[in-house]
């Protein structure tokens, strides 16, 4: 995977948050000066642009200690400031994915997140991705609450390539799980992917399900699993942040991945999800290609916002 078309990919996939971006921030700046007036219409603005009011303070604290003495341009100053103190305010929270080389063997990663987020897309690509690697990967037909989530994997699998354990509709997810940690042990498997389904019916039942299913991998594998992923979907705003809470209270949660980022005007969600749950974001999805699933990187991810 190449850097510089990985990069015009992240580019392509935030085309509307960039847009939406670059029309708040331009309008603020015109015939303005450094001053609590526009800092105020700055304000205003990150939270429109759902940086949420946590992260947004900090930005703007940041900002309020700087002048900017005689820029020339105040607009492009005062840009690439903003820019600076997202990725600091980005950096603080975040840790690399544990991507390749891994350690274990098997490297167990699950993914939670309701129904529709991305699970099964997400974990198709990444299979593709480690696949390509020469990683062997198998995966786990946990979500067993529905015949299609099940049918829905094996024909991503089908198409990536790759093998996939499953009970019938209605099984235990537990049990699943199980045997593809066997399958996993007995197979030689590099990168095992575990579906589950993340319904939220009730809170006190999917706490009990994320419970068994941990207890099932730590009891086989001591050190599993290596990851926790909960996916979120990027056009859902600020409500993901609510999901993610919950999630958050049931279980550990390792990582972050937020999908869906081509879809949505709102990109900058992202700083308010990792400055609310303090948990890092290790993968964006930035549409449906295999390669649209790229390791989070602050610095890459605000240029590809604000560059023209
Ligand atoms: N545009 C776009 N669509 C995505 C992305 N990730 C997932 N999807 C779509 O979201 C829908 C739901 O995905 P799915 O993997 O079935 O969600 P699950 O219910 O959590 O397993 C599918 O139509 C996917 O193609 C993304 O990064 N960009
Ligand atoms: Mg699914």
């Amino acid at each position: 995977m190449e850097g510089s078309s990985f990069f015009s990919r992240l580019k392509s996939g935030l085309t509307k948050s960039r847009e939406n971006w670059a029309q708040k921030m331009g309008a603020i700046f015109q015939n303005r000066h450094w001053d609590e007036e526009s800092l105020d219409a700055m304000e205003e603005n990150l939270i429109a642009a759902d940086l949420g009011p946590k992260a947004t303070q900090k930005l703007i604290d940041l900002l309020r200690r700087q002048s900017p003495g005689g820029a020339e341009d105040l607009a492009q100053e005062m840009s690439s400031r903003l820019q600076q103190a997202m990725v600091e305010v980005l950096q603080a929270s975040t840790t690399p994915p544990k991507t390749l080389p891994l350690s274990v063997r098997p490297w167990v990663i699950v993914f939670l997140g309701v129904n529709g987020v991305g699970k099964t897309t997400t974990i198709a690509k990444l299979a593709a991705q480690y696949r390509s690697a020469g990683k062997k990967v198998l995966l786990v037909a946990a979500d067993t609450f529905r015949a299609a989530a099940i049918e829905q994997l094996e024909a991503w699998a089908k198409r990536v390539g790759v093998d996939v354990i499953k009970h019938r509709a209605g099984a235990d997810p537990s049990a699943v799980v199980y045997d593809g940690i066997q399958a996993a042990k007995s197979r030689g498997i590099d990168v095992l992917l575990i579906d589950t389904a993340g319904r939220l019916h009730t809170k006190v039942h999917l706490i009990e399900e994320l419970k068994k299913i941990r207890r099932v991998i730590s009891r086989e594998q001591p050190d599993a699993p290596h990851e926790t992923l909960l996916v979120l979907d990027a056009t859902t705003g600020q409500n993901g942040l609510q999901q993610a809470r919950v999630f958050k209270e049931a279980t550990d949660i390792s990582g972050i991945v937020l999908t869906k980022l081509d879809g949505t005007a709102k990109g900058g969600v992202i700083v308010s999800i990792q400055e609310e749950l303090r948990v890092p974001v290790r993968y964006v999805g930035v549409g449906e290609d295999v390669e649209d699933l790229q390791p989070f990187d602050a610095s890459q991810f605000v240029r590809a916002l604000f560059e023209k």
